[in-house]
């Protein structure tokens, strides 16, 4: 097996996502901080390793690779004992990657990132209503995909739901989940929460996020 060095800072959602990857494949890793506020991430070094300039990425044996759903289909493609975590048939793997591409381009890019971006950045307090209409949208079609599985694409445990539980437990910064109106997803939640390795690489930075967003004394504008 390969040396495998993950560059990252643990309050980030994606890096998280690795994290729980590396943990339910019982991998050992290497964990390289790269401080986003000092612009770690801009590196020329860095920038070498992955040219966008984000966190996370991986080394397997000096071999990079990006982007923390490209990385969690490689490390469960080439670690898994088995295929569940990302499933070799097809069909069920295609319900897998539409929960990740829903991720990477809805939930953590447009309501998550837009919404965090300005503040931590920027300096921006202010965040528009839509920000929030966008949050409730993406609680409301994962409640859905939850309405007659336990987990985001069917009935086992995949990195889609890994994806998935970093961004939605991040965004609960700026809404909170109610159970009265999302609760296949709250139950969902509780679910991943009981994971063994969840503390570890998801609950801990978490904690770290939201106390940074409740930090900035943010206030929500119509
Ligand atoms: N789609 C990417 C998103 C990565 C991403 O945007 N990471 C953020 C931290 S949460 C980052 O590196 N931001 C620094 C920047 O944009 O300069 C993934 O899943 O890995």
């Amino acid at each position: 097996m390969g040396k495998l060095v993950l560059y990252g800072i643990e309050a980030s959602p994606p890096v998280r996502t690795v994290l729980l990857t590396l943990n339910a494949l019982d991998l050992p890793y290497e964990f390289v901080a790269v401080d986003l506020f000092a612009q770690g991430n801009k590196s020329e070094e860095y920038l070498k390793i992955n040219p966008t300039g984000t966190v996370p990425a991986l080394l397997d044996d000096g071999q990079a690779i990006s982007d923390s759903h490209a990385i969690s289909a490689y490390l469960a493609s080439k670690y898994g004992k088995d295929d569940s975590l990302y499933p070799k048939d097809l069909v069920k793997r295609s319900v897998v990657d539409h929960r990740l591409y829903f991720d990477a381009g809805v939930a953590f890019e447009r309501a998550l990132r837009g919404t965090t971006k300005p503040i931590l950045f920027n300096n921006e307090t202010n965040v528009p209503q839509q920000k929030i209409n966008n949050i409730a949208e993406v609680y409301d079609i994962v409640n859905k995909l939850l309405q007659n599985h336990p987990y985001v694409a069917g009935d086992n445990l995949t990195i889609a739901d890994f994806s998935l539980i970093t961004s939605i437990s991040s965004l609960q910064a700026y809404l909170e989940s109610d159970v009265a109106k999302y609760p296949n997803l709250v139950a969902w939640i509780k679910r991943l929460e009981q994971l063994p390795y969840y503390e570890k690489a998801n609950g801990n930075g978490v904690k770290q996020l939201i106390e940074l967003i409740k930090s900035k004394n943010i206030t929500i504008v119509s």
